[in-house]
């Protein structure tokens, strides 16, 4: 961490400044207390017996396998469609308590028919859930196909207002590789119909020892063909042909990347492919020994583009800023350093240009309010 800064202020600088979410899974970014209200009610319900899930649910470190029982539980406790529209606007207004001023966050659609759901309509709860931000002012697109202007402030502006936060949100959809090749091709097709309601790329995640490659690849050429940007969860364990194939379809963003071998880097290097990283998700899936051997310090000092992200601030019980404080305290980035690390992430959202221009404003204004903490 840079000289003669405390741990406090940076960590208050760490929350302060503007910063760009680009991995955030909704379902594992539900809040410990809404997911522990949900359990109840289900529990009460006789649904589930409470008393099994209570301990999952307060379990500090887990495994990646033990993260993706975890996620199972998750799509119980939250399969009707209020319940996503409440977690989606839960999810965008913690973001946003966290100065997060643009959130792409990636969601799988999902078809339950018992609770009459379908791929489109599950998302539809999601955009319901954005519709009904109030807390603070949101940015997104509707079904008509208009961008939303941000909501009124609910008061006049006077001098005891307190300042809104503001925050652009777009939305990935997310291919689970449970899924076949089917279903993959369903969700590029809705996320191109959708594309109008803020949806503006395609992920594939999900349990990185399920599913082939192959299966996925005629839907993400589909995308690719239509002009959706595509990120991979890429190298999430040790699988090198997987890895070489995914660079071989040049996606325009990487996730996690923690198995890339030298060669693999080399390629990453050429195509300046940026990289989503998750550092606390890393740590506690155990997917490094300790913190300070984590990619991101190699990557760091060879400049190559990089966004810090937080892939389930539920499941990992961390935050933006958290993560931003973490890769100070670890690579030794002062306050510049992670202003800039933020600012870089604009060049990199799958966003259209005018919201990048927009974006780039802010963080121009951020810079001259902060010119002072910036060049002492
Ligand atoms: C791979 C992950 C993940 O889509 O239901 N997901 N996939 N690696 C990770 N690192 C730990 N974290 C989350 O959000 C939950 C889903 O996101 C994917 C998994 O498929 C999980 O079921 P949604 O909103």
């Amino acid at each position: 961490m840079g000289e003669g800064c405390g741990f406090a202020e940076m960590k208050e600088w760490c929350r302060s400044i503007p910063k760009i979410e680009l991995h955030a899974h909704l379902n594992g970014c539900i809040r410990d207390s809404t997911l522990l209200e949900l359990a109840k009610e289900l529990g009460q319900k006789g649904d589930i017996i409470f008393s099994d899930v209570e301990h999952v649910i307060m379990k500090y470190g887990r495994s990646l396998t033990e993260c993706f029982q975890l996620f199972d539980l998750f799509h119980i406790l939250a399969t009707d469609h209020e319940t996503i529209s409440r977690i989606t606007k839960e999810v965008v207004e913690d973001f946003a308590a966290e100065n997060v001023v643009y959130l792409e966050l990636r969601t799988t659609p999902k078809n339950n028919i018992a609770k009459g759901m379908s791929k489109q309509s599950y998302l539809k709860a999601v955009v319901d859930g954005l519709k009904a931000i109030t807390s603070v002012d949101a940015s997104f697109i509707n079904f008509s196909g208009r961008a939303e202007s941000f909501c009124k402030p609910l008061h006049k502006s006077g001098t005891n207002d307190i300042k809104r936060k503001k925050i652009y949100v777009r939305l990935l959809l997310s291919i689970d590789r449970r899924e076949t090749t089917a279903a993959a091709m369903e969700t590029v097709s809705l996320a191109l119909e959708m594309k109008e309601c803020g949806v503006v790329g395609i992920d594939l995640s999900g349990n990185p020892v399920v599913g082939e490659w192959s299966t996925f690849l005629p839907a993400l050429m589909y995308a690719k063909e239509h002009g959706l940007p595509v990120t991979l969860h890429c190298g999430e364990i040790a699988n090198r042909k997987e890895i070489q194939e995914m660079l071989d379809f040049s996606p325009e963003r990487i996730g996690h990347a923690c198995f890339l071998e030298e060669d693999d880097w080399e390629r990453a290097r050429l195509s300046k492919i940026p990289v989503e990283i998750c550092l606390t998700s890393n740590l506690r899936t155990e997917r490094l020994s300790s913190i300070d051997v984590h990619h991101f310090g190699n990557l760091y000092k060879a400049q190559h583009p990089l966004v810090i992200c937080t892939d389930d601030t539920g499941l990992f019980s961390t935050n933006l800023s958290n993560e931003y404080y973490l890769a100070a305290a670890t690579f030794g980035l002062d306050k510049k350093d992670l202003f800039y690390l933020s600012t870089n992430a604009v060049e990199f959202i799958f966003a259209d240009d005018g919201v990048k221009k927009v974006l780039r404003e802010i963080f121009q204004d951020a810079e001259s309010r902060l010119a002072v903490e910036l060049h002492s």
